[in-house]
């Protein structure tokens, strides 16, 4: 089926190059707020297939209508799996979807540190959750760099969350192996971590890089994968770090109201295709039991 533009009117596009030669497109209805802060270039449209956008440096990260695949992948595999989640930590994440993912659970205290204040604003007013994020007593939204929390702070949590932006670019310290290791002492035992890791086609180099560094911190180093219609390549990667859990074994039933999470996409998200085997260490195949 192919399908025709909607008008002819020029209207303004944000456009994601992939690669030098190929990206997606979005049209803007409206552009809804659109500044320079400190650290990078915000962006929120209005697209009428996804709802509001938001972008940062032109690299989408987070959609009204597709959000739910990316954020439910990246909080519930590891908070499913932990025995009794109470301190969860996001570094990044300032729209607040994983936040908000967190608060389904009854979980004492979810802190999130975004280095960004202004994502923070403009996610608040424009993305209805961040809002309500606000008026949760367990949430506490920090302003700060990551890497140093991780690095200074001398708190415990026993889900951590690395919700970043790319392997490329101002992220990439995120991605970087001292992270991981400063991430790992803020873990009690028992503890779980999971971090986006890029796409297995467009940052194939980067994620091979950071699984085979992550297998050397971590005893348990799986990769997962999820579909995000809206990312380059329409597939991401996640890991999940531990050094005592598998994935396999849930321990509750999942909260209700979730979209793409369920535990059968739970275990076909540590299935992986041939092509992400390849991406491991020892290119080892990691089907659960
Ligand atoms: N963090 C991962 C964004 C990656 C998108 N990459 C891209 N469009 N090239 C998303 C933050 C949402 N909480």
């Amino acid at each position: 089926m192919t399908c025709r533009p909607k008008s002819k009117e020029k209207k303004t596009q944000i456009r994601e190059y992939h690669t030098p030669d190929c990206g997606l497109f979005f049209q803007a209805e409206r552009v809804i707020f659109r500044r320079k802060s400190r650290f990078q270039k915000i962006e929120i449209i209005h697209n009428d297939t996804y709802g509001k956008m938001l972008f940062l440096d032109n690299l989408v990260q987070t959609t009204e209508n597709d959000e739910f695949f990316y954020h439910e992948m990246l909080v519930h595999p590891s908070m499913m799996v932990h025995e009794n989640p109470e301190r969860v930590l996001i570094i990044g994440g300032g729209d607040g979807g994983a936040l908000r993912e967190c608060l389904r659970y009854p979980i004492r205290q979810g802190i999130m540190v975004e280095i960004d204040s202004e994502v923070i604003q403009a996610a608040q007013e424009h993305f209805p959750w961040l809002k309500k994020i606000r008026e949760d007593d367990r949430a506490e939204i920090i302003v700060g760099d990551g890497r140093e929390y991780v690095e200074k702070k001398d708190a415990e949590f026993d889900v951590i969350l690395v919700d970043s932006s790319d392997p490329v670019g101002p992220s990439q310290v995120l991605h970087q192996i001292q992270f991981y290791e400063n991430l790992k002492k803020r873990l009690r035992s028992g503890g779980i971590a999971a971090a986006q890791v890029g796409s297995p086609l467009y940052h194939k180099e980067a994620v091979r890089r950071t699984v085979s560094e992550l297998g050397t911190i971590f005893s348990r180093m799986r990769l997962y994968t999820a579909p995000v219609p809206t990312y380059p390549g329409g597939v991401w990667c996640y890991v999940f770090l531990s050094d005592d859990r598998e994935p396999e074994k849930l321990r509750r039933e999942p909260p209700a109201g979730l979209k793409y999470y369920n535990p059968e996409t739970h275990r076909a998200a540590f299935s992986l295709p041939n092509f992400m085997r390849e991406l491991l260490p020892g290119k080892g195949s990691q089907i659960l039991p």
